[in-house]
């Protein structure tokens, strides 16, 4: 496991970086409702910032298929009062959306990231947005819809496909006008993949950390591990969530998004220190 000395959105990618998740949604799929008012979303990111996250991701709509659909005028409205007072406690936050209006109203309020599930394609605005901004992003690998993803899980050789349909995301928004050193590929876990295609991918973080690009691994609390683990209900699926989340660590992955910052951040202290002795 080598990390290599570079940055990405002004953090330094020295150690592995943990992002805390903040849902201000009443239906996502493991922690809906429980931070749905502005108050009780900002309390949490402050807990989580006194915790040790390292970014807040900040989002206004489930992704999970079959959530009620929201307008970007309902996602800025949920999303941005939650923003400017993090952005004011001095978080480094990112914005969970598809959507451009939410990503400008975001910025403007003090976001620094757009960490798009769609790539930038969903909304023909967000990509020249993000150029226009100059902002980190995060591209993650799906195909299809929320939707619609499960039926596009076919995959002949599925680390191969997702790596090359991530890097054409990649190359599309370098052709708009985002640089490369501001891209952070995630191979989209739970998204268009099914059970073990997931473990298949998470295994071949080496080759997504070869790309040269800081690899972000968001598997927290996912279906994928309740199969592994028996475990049914998403809100208890934080230790499967820790031992997936060491293991891509292991492999390469530079940032976790996780919804258990306390847990994540001390499990990590203990696996560098482990790994430091090591050397
Ligand atoms: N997964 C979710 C949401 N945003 N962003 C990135 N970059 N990668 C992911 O894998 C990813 C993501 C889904 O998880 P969650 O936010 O917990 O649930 P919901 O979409 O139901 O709000």
């Amino acid at each position: 496991m080598v990390f290599a000395p570079f940055a990405w959105a002004g953090l330094a990618l020295t150690r592995p970086l943990v992002m805390g998740i903040l849902n201000v949604t009443p239906d996502s799929f493991s922690d809906g409702g429980r931070h749905f008012t502005p108050e009780s979303a900002i309390a949490a990111g402050r807990e989580m910032l006194a915790d040790g996250a390292d970014i807040l991701d900040i989002g206004g709509e489930s992704t999970r298929p079959g959530a009620a659909p929201v307008t970007p005028a309902q996602e800025t409205a949920r999303v941005v009062p939650v923003i400017a007072a993090l952005a004011a406690a001095g978080a480094v936050i990112s914005v969970d959306t598809r959507n451009a209006a939410t990503m400008h109203a975001a910025l403007d309020a003090g976001a620094r990231i757009i960490n798009d599930v769609s790539a930038l394609t969903h909304d023909p605005a967000a990509l020249p947005l993000a150029a226009r901004r100059g902002c980190p992003v995060i591209l993650m690998h799906m195909r299809g819809t929320p939707e619609t993803m499960n039926e596009h899980a076919v995959y002949g050789d599925i680390t191969a496909e997702v790596l090359s349909e991530l890097l054409a995301a990649r190359d599309a928004a370098v052709a708009a006008g985002v640089r490369a050193a501001d891209i952070c590929l995630d191979p989209g876990l739970g998204f268009a993949k099914i059970g073990a295609q997931n473990t298949a991918l998470l295994q071949a973080t080496p080759r997504l950390a070869a790309t040269g690009h800081p690899v972000l691994v968001a598997l927290s609390r996912k279906r994928f591990l309740g199969a592994l683990s028996g475990e049914a209900e998403a809100a208890r699926r934080d230790p499967e969530s820790l031992a997936a989340g060491l293991f891509a660590v292991q492999r390469g992955a530079h940032i976790l998004r996780v919804h258990d910052v306390a847990g994540t951040v001390r499990a990590l202290r203990v696996w560098q220190a482990l790994m430091s002795e090591r050397a």
